[in-house]
């Protein structure tokens, strides 16, 4: 017995286990100021990728990687709203693009749609990196209706394409914080409260594969989810206490989030939770979440115990191949509004 211990090597192992690697791209104006705070945040394993045709908005980015795109295009000065432009600032960088996604297990894409850089650019480098072996997420935020009806149709033009392009795309609607805030709400901080939302997602799903848990959720089970592809959408609570009602309560009842996900057929659902979260607890939350899906649903869940989280539960939830008529279209393609309706003051 002795023996065998001692000659125990974990060189082989070693090797099997590094982290995987996840790149994340911020793309445009929106893009860019999203990526510095998830650069802010200081994730362990995650490479920040700032990407614009605007060469001041890019200044202003902190990440690991900055570049400029188009420049011999725009000489930096950004599309002036013009996807078609992004689109070909992107295909003139195409050897750039494919050597800073060369080499990814996991790349995130996150853009604003409706302006010409996010819009234009981000279909042509997700095609870039499915061209690879990587798992490529797309995560678009759509504009305020009150920024206009023609951004709003080139945002959903521009999510048509970015779906086309990606194994999976998380939507997320500025729109959503008017329904909270009732418009009262200055715009500077309102961006600012969806590009924390956003934050916080890619950084929780990153975290899933990246930190170790009590019941471990790894890199294949996030790819079966991811491939499943199809509509998806991220679930995200954040519960100080760690009575199940409560915490169900941060999950489902996300007004930025929305809460349209019956009959997904492919789910992960990651719990963070103090030790005070008992099993009973974890399984009345999981069942509830659960009744809302397909029957034979592939659910892959995971369990992290953090002592440092005393009471508080965190629960991100991946959702895909969502049926088509559980995703609410927004029918604002065909209304033509006011831009007057309602008015948010700027500041900054
Ligand atoms: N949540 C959030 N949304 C933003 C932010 N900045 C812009 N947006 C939204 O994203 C949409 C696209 O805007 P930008 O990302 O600035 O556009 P762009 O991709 O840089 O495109 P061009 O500047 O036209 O080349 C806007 O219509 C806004 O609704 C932000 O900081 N946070
Ligand atoms: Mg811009």
């Amino acid at each position: 017995m002795m023996d065998r211990l001692e000659t125990f090597d974990s060189s082989d192992l070693m090797e099997f286990i590094s982290p995987p690697k996840i790149k994340v791209l911020g793309v445009g104006g929106a893009g860019n100021n999203i990526l510095k705070r998830l650069y802010n945040r200081k994730i362990t394993g995650v490479e920040t990728i700032a990407l614009n045709t605007d060469a001041i908005h890019l200044n202003n980015c902190r990440a690991h990687t900055r570049k400029v795109l188009g420049a011999t295009i725009t000489q930096g000065r950004g599309t002036g709203g013009d996807p078609h432009l992004g689109k070909r600032c992107a295909e003139g960088d195409e050897e750039t693009l494919r050597n800073t996604i060369s080499d990814t297990d996991l790349v995130f894409i996150i853009a604003g749609m409706g302006g010409g850089t996010g819009t234009g650019c981000s279909p042509i480098i997700a095609k870039y990196a499915r061209e690879t072996d990587a798992l490529v997420v797309g995560v678009a935020v759509l504009p305020f209706k009150e920024e206009g009806i023609r951004r709003r149709n080139t945002a959903l033009a521009g999510l048509r394409e970015l779906k086309n392009s990606c194994h999976c795309v998380i939507e997320l609607d500025n729109e959503k914080i008017n329904e909270i805030k009732n418009g009262d709400y200055p715009m500077k901080k309102a961006f600012g409260v969806m590009s924390d939302l956003v934050a916080e997602t890619v950084q929780s799903l990153a975290e899933v594969v990246t930190e170790p848990s009590t019941i471990n959720v790894d890199f294949a089970d996030l790819r079966k989810i991811i491939e499943a592809g199809g509509n998806a959408k991220v679930l995200y609570g954040d519960s100080e206490s760690s009575d199940p009602g409560s915490v169900l309560d941060s999950v489902t009842n996300n007004p930025l989030l929305g809460s349209h996900y019956q009959g997904a057929e492919a789910v992960l659902l990651h719990v963070a939770a103090g030790s005070e979260f008992s099993l009973n607890n974890c399984h009345e939350v999981l069942s509830a979440l659960k009744y809302e899906l397909s029957d034979d649903v592939n659910l892959i869940w995971g369990l992290r115990t953090d002592d440092s989280m005393a009471s508080s539960v965190k629960v991100v939830m991946l959702v895909a191949a969502i049926p088509e008529e559980e995703i609410v279209v927004d029918d604002i393609a065909e209304k033509q509004e006011s831009p007057l309706g309602k008015s948010i003051p700027m500041i900054g």
